[in-house]
């Protein structure tokens, strides 16, 4: 299924934002064609640029992708996507050092194969499982997300994953599964920024269980067509578009399912700046930075008003309905 690395692609082939926008718009008219004879149909995500998900009228197959089953997500934005190289250069991984620019270059010490997922906790089946039979008979969709940050910078990145909900359901949590924890790889040969105790490793993530259930959360596996690049968090990461980048943990080696609500790393280093929600909110401000506006890239600062929910509030404010979010930041 994982067929071109990044790092086979000669640069040629490594798509910029026009190309790739036209590429799709391609792909749309000829499958467009293809169905001419039958319903008539616009497919694709129209919609104006609010940065509300439109739903496509039907999957289409993108030809030009490493992975043989990937399907248009009905939860894709029609905003321009940021280029592969800033998506794969301008990156956030602690454990490849802290500066934007060190994942790219230290990342390649990471080996993604083989891997496993290790799944514990309150579930009727905890188990070890290969990448690969996470990834079998799974359809992997495209969906271009904004991905967040607390910095206040947002890009736009076709994602490559399916739903977490679909394999949590594999894994058959209890009824006392109230929270799901992600650990990632913790592992000094590798991740020469181990080494520093900037925050407490392995880095952790969690989610209440109603919020890793809703279909907008998903396990990434690709982005652009291809297989994660290492920095991006390689073979396999969260992406939850209406909460801070931050929430996004890369290179997931454990998931275990509690019944308390569990501490993120970031909390844990900064427990006033950093919430265990850590939703996406233009009204409540970062102790240290206004969070009303935030950087588009490339741009410069604050080009553009943040979104509620990072946009996606049709889709997830019922899941914080009745919380008092300026508390559960
Ligand atoms: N394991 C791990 N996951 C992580 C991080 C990290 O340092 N280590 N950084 C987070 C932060 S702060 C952000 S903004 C996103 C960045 O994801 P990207 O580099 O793919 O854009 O990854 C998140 N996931
Ligand atoms: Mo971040």
């Amino acid at each position: 299924m994982l067929i071109k690395r990044p790092a086979d692609i000669p640069s040629s082939e490594i798509t910029d934002r026009r190309v790739y926008v036209n590429r799709r718009t391609f792909i749309r008219a000829a499958a467009a064609a293809a169905a001419a004879a039958g319903t008539a149909g616009v497919l694709g995500c129209g919609g104006a640029d609010t940065g509300t998900p439109q739903p496509a009228t039907k999957p289409t197959t993108s030809p030009a992708s490493g992975f043989a089953d990937v399907t248009e997500s009905a939860f894709s934005t029609t905003e321009p996507v940021n280029t592969l190289e800033q998506v794969s250069t301008y990156n956030n991984y602690y454990e490849f050092g802290t500066d934007k620019s060190s994942p790219a270059r230290y990342a390649k010490l990471l080996r993604t194969a083989p891997w496993s997922v290790a799944v514990e906790g309150e579930c009727a089946k905890p188990a070890v499982w290969h990448l690969e039979d996470i990834l079998r008979g799974q359809t992997l969709e495209e969906r271009i997300y904004r991905l967040r940050c607390v910095e206040a910078w947002s890009m736009v990145i076709p994602w490559i994953g399916f739903p977490l909900a679909d394999f949590i359901a594999r894994c058959e949590p209890t009824s006392k599964a109230k929270f799901v924890q992600f650990f990632t790889l913790d592992d000094a040969a590798q991740m020469p920024g181990v080494r520093v105790p900037v925050l407490d490793w392995p880095y952790t993530e969690g989610l209440r269980m109603d919020e890793a259930m809703h279909p907008l959360t998903i396990l990434a596996v690709g982005l652009y067509g291809e297989v994660l690049p290492n920095q991006n968090g390689a073979p396999i990461r969260l992406v939850v578009p209406w909460k801070y980048g931050f929430k996004g943990i890369k290179s997931i080696v454990r998931m275990r399912f509690v019944e308390q609500e569990p501490r993120s790393s970031w909390q844990i280093s900064a427990p006033s700046e950093y919430g265990f929600y850590s939703n996406v909110n233009p009204s409540v401000d970062h102790p240290r930075w206004s969070q009303a506006r935030e950087n588009r890239l490339p741009g410069f600062l604050r080009n553009r008003p943040t979104l509620m929910f990072n946009g996606y509030a049709d889709q997830v404010a019922q899941l914080y309905s009745g919380m008092d979010l300026r508390r559960n930041f």
